[in-house]
């Protein structure tokens, strides 16, 4: 038997790096660098490009009551690929760029999440939401512009959301056998990797060369 509290008990380092980083401080403090910041932006475009895909497969393997609340996460990501599309023109960015290699692992790990049963993948989908939803929010109020970002990933409906999805990973898990439950774990312990990597991978910019 396990929950998605337990995952997070289990691996508080893991997430606690996950969800902690120098970026996200340097953006609160306003001290960020806008070649950090647009790298992420315009990888985290990339990523959500994918991550759409990924919930689109979500939704084809949960069951017709987790319908409503996967259905909510689509509409809202229809707006935040226009918001990102809307930012990177204030800012004269071009989304078209190559994705670096931290996000090219990322999202074919997404890929390939996406033929595992559907508690992992509901697991998978929470642990996602939950490292921006707490990554954004933990380090309290961010300097503008980077407020507005903030404040996409740690409002307080995105923060219902969130524990919508928590509810329906949980449930799937309880009726999980053993070894779908252990997938479920790993998937969490590469979710937390993958976003430390990520942070890394905006706050080193731009000393690290693109592939
Ligand atoms: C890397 N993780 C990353 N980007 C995001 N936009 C989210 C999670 C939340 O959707």
């Amino acid at each position: 038997m396990i929950f998605c509290q337990d995952l997070i008990e289990r691996h508080p380092q893991l997430w606690h790096n996950a969800t902690h980083h120098p970026f996200l401080d340097a953006c609160q403090s306003g001290t960020i660098g806008p070649e950090q910041f647009d790298t992420w932006l315009v990888q985290d475009y990339q990523f959500v490009v994918e991550f759409t895909r990924f919930l689109a497969n979500v939704l084809t393997g949960a069951p017709v009551e987790h319908f409503d609340v996967l259905l909510g996460g689509l509409v809202a990501i229809k707006d935040e690929l226009n918001w990102f599309r809307e930012k990177a023109r204030e800012r004269g960015l071009t989304l078209q760029a190559d994705k670096h290699p931290t996000g090219e692992a990322y999202t074919q790990y997404l890929a390939s999440w996406e033929v595992k049963p559907y508690p992992v993948r509901a697991t998978a989908l929470w642990a996602i939401e939950l490292a921006y939803n707490q990554g954004w929010q933990l380090p309290g109020k961010m300097a503008s512009p980077y407020d507005e970002f903030a404040d996409r990933w740690g409002n307080p409906e995105f923060t219902e959301y969130v524990k919508h999805l928590e509810r329906q990973a949980d449930e799937s898990l309880q009726a999980a056998s053993e070894p779908v439950q252990q997938q479920a774990e790993a998937v969490f312990r590469e979710v937390a990797r993958l976003e430390r990597e990520f942070w890394q991978m905006a706050f080193a910019s731009p000393s690290e060369n693109f592939a």
